[in-house]
């Protein structure tokens, strides 16, 4: 693992309705991220927050059914430029949401430096919708379609280059709630996902290690996108779209510890903390504590 961590936060909150998730960053460095990394002897440079732009809210603009496209455009485009420069000097970028949609911008920084980068989308989630098929005009619902070079162009050509990752670079893991047009999308391009279903049936242990098998002969670098709506609303409340039957604490744990042991995770965000949902900042710091199995913590 690279021993050079930068941080970065992403307090973006326009990519969905709930307000809040743009203290996600906060959050979870007041749930002692940083003193929890510099105990596993990491370099730890915390670069702040970039700056999200903040539109008069009585003119939400919808154009494609796509919600305040022009700012999640300019935070990213913003991010990419922030994450780039860190995987440029060698480090490993760590990226603290705000909600989903920083996806876009955080791979389309990473992805330029690989040949092949494998994702792992951790998530109730598929975020694989576009302005067409969403059912809620939401951006932190269309990141992985984005970066497949699939949306608007003002998200698709952040950086210049589109797509950003190959569908068979992707490892979906947790999905509990796809909409039809995401469905269609997993068949048509042959994306491979671990819904509940899976993971139930064949166990945590299983799934990881298929994962990281799978990913590893074919990628050159694997980034971890973490939706904290992946675990189930009882380990995570302070979500904006809690589903279910979601994957529990000590599943993620032991997740975390498996690429941790894998060592082939380069890049990682952790996404849709919102301290305003949560109870007693649990959310972020259950981030935090998978942070520290990721980034190798043991018991022994
Ligand atoms: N698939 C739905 C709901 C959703 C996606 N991501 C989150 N919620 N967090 C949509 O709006 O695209
Ligand atoms: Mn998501
Ligand atoms: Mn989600």
């Amino acid at each position: 693992m690279n021993k050079n961590l930068s941080i970065i936060g992403a307090p973006m909150d326009l990519g969905q309705l709930r307000r809040g998730v743009d203290m996600g960053p906060s959050a979870i460095r007041y749930a002692g991220v940083i003193e929890r990394l510099e105990q596993l002897k990491y370099d730890v440079d915390d670069l702040g927050d970039i700056q999200i732009p903040r539109p008069n809210r009585k003119e939400v603009q919808i154009e494609d059914n796509l919600r305040n496209l022009k700012e999640v455009a300019e935070g990213n485009a913003q991010l990419a430029n922030s994450v780039d420069e860190v995987v440029e000097s060698g480090r490993f970028p760590l990226i603290f949401g705000g909600d989903h949609s920083i996806a876009i911008g955080t791979l389309a920084g990473v992805s330029k430096h690989y040949e092949n980068l494998g994702v792992i989308w951790y998530d109730a989630h598929g975020d694989l919708n576009t302005g067409d098929t969403s059912p809620s005009g939401n951006i932190h619902g269309m990141p992985l379609a984005v970066s497949l070079g699939i949306g608007h162009d003002r998200l698709t050509g952040i950086k210049d280059y589109t797509p950003k990752i190959k569908p068979e670079n992707i490892v979906i893991i947790g999905a509990r709630s796809l909409d039809d047009g995401e469905k269609e999308l997993i068949k048509e391009k042959g994306i491979k996902v671990y819904t509940m279903h899976e993971i139930d049936r064949m166990g945590m242990t299983k799934v990881i290690q298929e994962s990281v098998d799978y990913l590893k002969d074919r990628t050159d670098g694997v980034h971890l996108s973490l939706d904290l709506d992946g675990l189930d609303p009882h380990d995570a409340p302070g979500v904006g779209t809690p589903v279910m039957g979601g994957i529990s604490y000590r599943e993620s744990h032991l997740a975390m510890e498996m690429f941790a042991e894998a060592n082939f995770i380069t890049s990682a965000e952790f996404v849709e903390v919102n301290p305003i949902l949560d109870e007693k900042n649990t959310t972020a710091s259950v981030a935090v504590g998978l942070m520290g199995s990721l980034f190798g913590e043991k018991l022994k």
